[in-house]
């Protein structure tokens, strides 16, 4: 009998396995086939690989009965080579087998970098802006940024062009009209706009997300809040109903924008990033600018995810990309976009906070944070009712202290104010606040420990967050009284709040997943509770207050709004260092970072303990510093090759991505630390091992006679010495190379973290490193 059911088995197996094959080969679903450099020398981007050779290449494996379907969604073809389409499981294994295909994998869906569930809301930045532009150098190279976004709302205050010069010559884009986006929507500061339509590759069949809806328009107010962060004008008296009322700005207002609108309300095509950044490349752009990313549960490798291969291509031609970190903290390994050549952004808050303050009967009062266009008063109090004391007929009350959809009883609810729990993470305070305001609830009142560095936008209803210890005291006074009353105060702006920045509870943390030897996030900027334009429609009820009309300028949270500060910044430096390459403008911007906050002490997390590279990078940007770094780490395209010969890389597939023909060394992932980078990471360092020695070269771009000595912070037991610990530049010393050592044999267990500074008396280059003990 045990033969006999051992062959049924098999047998089942078996034609699982058939059934299986036919399935995959009759499903098609859209690829990505990535097939490296476009071509060997690097300049070329008008050379196109013509469409021809792609189709030549799908029309080889699929059936000619179904020739119908030899058709390409994107094809890639000015500074990298490839193309998406419509293939099964097969197929695609197949083309992967092939010469000069790099990568086959599924088009992936990008989400968008704003706080979760786009419940949060952002501000404008009450760190130093980016360009103080009183006391700057004078900006001589005319700079051009790409957003690949949502598109953007042209009409935007923050777009006009009055006194900008003509469009440079080496702009070569496009300005694509649309149904609703004229080519009088772009100008001379907002020099371009793309969009991309492939719902009709797709047919009706929503295997796919939408394409971009026929314009470059911005409907969801992402790509607009992200490009005026970056480079918007001057804006005087911008506010959000006169919230955070100020001048809006960007980083650098003389740049130019242009917008790559990739994302639906569904997210982001991977297939479409890699287009526009493609496109992007060709067009002439100087830095392309990222709030997206895949879900940090995604990551599979570099040569799979569509930004690291476009940045990759993008850094070999001397374009700067500069991505989010991911919304996915406080847990650790969230970090995405974490590829060496992309300059990853973590989020602060600055120095603002919205509070709204809670009143009781018993007169006792609470700060509690949020925005809210509330128009109740402290004249007036209202009836206070815990969720859980209103629960509906047989809605359990572990829901109702939640105040999940249906299960509060309406009528109990109606015209009071309602405390809700958060013991369930999948519940949003938006949704809860839907559920209140559903229900004709006076207020909220939201007890979390969570987000409450992130003021929740409300709009016109009553809401404030507070913590589990003020609301044990609010839900003590209601068992202590009959008739318990409370009201909720319009919110106030608390300007100059300290301490700031802190690191933003959302914000993704390292080390990468992917490797831990490069040190990532690489560093944070300003992205909670962020002023700057919006689309001002809203579909939202309440979202506008009675009697207002919508706001040009919105309040936004994530690393979403992190990342264009970054890019400001980085235009800024551009403009005044024409010649800089990526690599010496993230040095520069890396190295002047600042580990101190508006306290004079050392940077924290949102719970108050000192915060740790893995949450902040090397920390703050400090754009006007980054102008003069005196020394910068460069890094090349061949130090990239070689970081994917470490990484493990077949020499095969790397001769593919670069068409040139390099031959990795010796590989170990423990050579990555090697990699010429602005901060330094050992994934594992053994204590009972000998020193471990790493080494960096330095540029000098300050004055050309110079002496340095090196600084070191090293925690208890971890022996850290620096040979030369003097480094003397001249007119014939530009560049000095130095080794750092590292002795573990007393350290502690699990990540150490410290820094090397490099000191002339004028500069401090500031590095950080991560030693994982064992
Ligand atoms: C699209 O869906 C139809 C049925 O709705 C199906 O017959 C067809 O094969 C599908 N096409 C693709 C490309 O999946
Ligand atoms: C600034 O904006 C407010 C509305 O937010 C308006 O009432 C006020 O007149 C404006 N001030 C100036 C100087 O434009
Ligand atoms: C507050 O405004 C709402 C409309 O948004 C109105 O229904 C309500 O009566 C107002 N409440 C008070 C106390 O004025
Ligand atoms: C949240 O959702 C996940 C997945 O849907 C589920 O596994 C988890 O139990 C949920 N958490 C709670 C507290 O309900
Ligand atoms: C309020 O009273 C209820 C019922 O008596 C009790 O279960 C609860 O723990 C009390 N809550 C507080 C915060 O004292
Ligand atoms: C802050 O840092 C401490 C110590 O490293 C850690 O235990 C805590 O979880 C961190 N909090 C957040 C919100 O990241
Ligand atoms: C690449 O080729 C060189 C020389 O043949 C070899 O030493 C190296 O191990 C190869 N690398 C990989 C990743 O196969
Ligand atoms: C590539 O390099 C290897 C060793 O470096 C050499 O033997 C080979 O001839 C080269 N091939 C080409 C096409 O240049
Ligand atoms: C640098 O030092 C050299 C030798 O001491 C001297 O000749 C030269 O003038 C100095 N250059 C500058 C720019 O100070
Ligand atoms: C932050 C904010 O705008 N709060 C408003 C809440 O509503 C009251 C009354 O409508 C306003 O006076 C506040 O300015």
């Amino acid at each position: 009998m045990e033969w006999l059911l051992q062959f049924l088995h098999l047998f089942f197996l078996a034609s699982f396995l058939i059934c299986n094959t036919t399935i995959a080969d009759q499903i098609t679903k859209p690829y990505v086939v990535y097939m490296g450099n476009s071509s060997p020398n690097k300049i070329g981007l008008d050379e196109q690989i013509p469409e021809s050779v792609h189709l030549e290449l799908l029309s080889s494996i699929i059936p000619s009965e179904e020739s119908e379907r030899i058709e390409l969604i994107h094809h890639y073809n000015h500074a990298f080579s490839g193309f998406s389409a419509m293939l099964t499981e097969n197929e695609a294994s197949a083309l992967s087998g092939h010469d000069g295909v790099v990568s086959v994998f599924q088009d992936p869906i990008l989400e968008l970098h704003t706080t979760r569930s786009w419940d949060f809301l952002d501000s404008d930045l009450g760190m130093k802006p980016p360009a103080a532009t009183t006391h700057q150098t004078s900006a001589t190279h005319d700079i051009i940024i790409a957003l690949i976004d949502t598109g953007i709302w042209p009409e935007s205050p923050s777009f006009k062009d009055d006194g900008i010069g003509k469009i440079p010559s080496k702009w070569k884009g496009v300005c694509m009209e649309g149904h609703d986006f004229k080519k009088s929507n772009c100008n001379r500061k907002l020099i371009g706009a793309r969009y991309y339509n492939t719902q009709d590759t797709y047919g009706s069949n929503k295997t796919h997300i939408e394409g971009t809806k026929g314009s470059p328009r911005d409907s969801i107010g992402h790509g607009t809040h992200t490009a005026s962060t970056a480079a918007g004008v001057f804006v005087n008296n911008a506010s959000y109903f006169g919230l955070g009322k100020g001048t809006a700005r960007g980083g650098s207002p003389s740049t130019r924008i242009a917008a790559y609108k990739t994302c639906s309300d569904d997210g982001c095509s991977g297939s479409t990033i890699l287009k526009a950044m493609d496109d992007a490349i060709k067009d002439g752009v100087d830095i392309i600018s990222i709030s997206i990313g895949l879900s940090s549960l995604m990551q599979s490798d570099y040569l799979n995810d569509p930004i690291a291969i476009g940045a990759f291509h993008a850094e070999q031609r001397g374009v700067i990309v500069v991505c989010s970190a991911g919304n996915d903290g406080p847990d650790p390994y969230t970090v995405v976009n974490t590829a060496p050549w992309i300059f990853t952004v973590a989020a602060s808050n600055i120095d603002r906070n919205f509070q709204s303050t809670i009143v009781l009967g018993n007169g006792k009062s609470f700060k509690g944070t949020g925005i809210n266009f509330s128009n109740l008063t402290v004249s007036t109090l209202h009836s206070i009712v815990f969720g859980e004391n209103v629960a509906a007929k047989f809605a359990p009350t572990s829901e109702a202290r939640n105040c999940y959809p249906g299960s509060l009883d309406y009528n109990k609810v109606a015209g009071k104010i309602v405390i809700c729990v958060d013991d369930d993470p999948n519940l949003s305070r938006k949704t809860k606040k839907l559920v209140l305001q559903d229900a004709r609830a006076m207020g909220m009142i939201f007890v979390s420990e969570d987000n409450r560095d992130v003021s929740f936008d409300a709009g016109a209803f009553p809401f404030t967050e507070i913590g589990n210890l003020e609301g044990h005291q609010i839900l003590q006074y209601i068992n202590s009284t009959k008739k318990p009353t409370a009201t909720i105060l319009p919110t106030i702006e608390v300007p100059r709040y300290r301490p700031a920045p802190i690191v933003a509870s959302f914000s993704s943390r390292g080390p990468s997943s992917l490797t831990e030897n490069i040190l990532k996030p690489d560093v944070m900027a300003p992205g909670v509770s962020i002023l700057a334009a919006i689309v001002p429609e809203s579909d939202e009820p309440g979202s506008v207050p009675v009697g207002k009309k919508p706001s040009l300028f919105g309040i936004k949270s994530g690393t979403s709004m992190a990342c264009p500060h970054v890019t400001g910044a980085a235009a800024f430096i551009k403009s005044v260092h024409g010649s800089w390459s990526p690599s010496m403008i993230k040095s520069a911007l890396m190295t002047t970072a600042t580990t101190y906050n508006n306290m004079r002490k050392p940077v924290t997390n949102s719970s108050n303990y000192i915060s740790n590279p893995h949450e902040m990078g090397v920390g703050e940007i400090n754009p006007l510093k980054a102008l003069n770094p005196g020394l910068v780490f460069e890094t090349d395209v061949e130090d990239h090759i070689r970081f994917l010969c470490y990484y493990g890389y077949s020499n095969k597939t790397i001769r593919s991505v670069s068409k040139t023909n390099v031959t990795c060394p010796r590989t170990s992932q423990d050579l990555i630390s090697n990699i010429n980078y602005p901060s330094i990471s050992i994934q594992t360092l053994k204590r009972n091992q000998k020193v471990r020695i790493i080494t960096r070269t330095v540029t000098n771009v300050g004055t050309l006679n110079a002496t340095y000595v090196a600084q070191v912070h090293a925690p208890q037991g971890l022996i850290v010495k620096v040979i030369p610990n003097k480094l003397v530049f001249s007119a014939s010393v530009q560049k000095i190379t130095y080794k750092v050592s590292f002795y573990a044999k007393e350290a502690h267990g699990g990540y150490n973290f410290g820094s090397l500074t490099w000191l002339d008396g004028r500069h401090y280059v500031h590095t950080v490193y991560a030693v994982k003990v064992e």
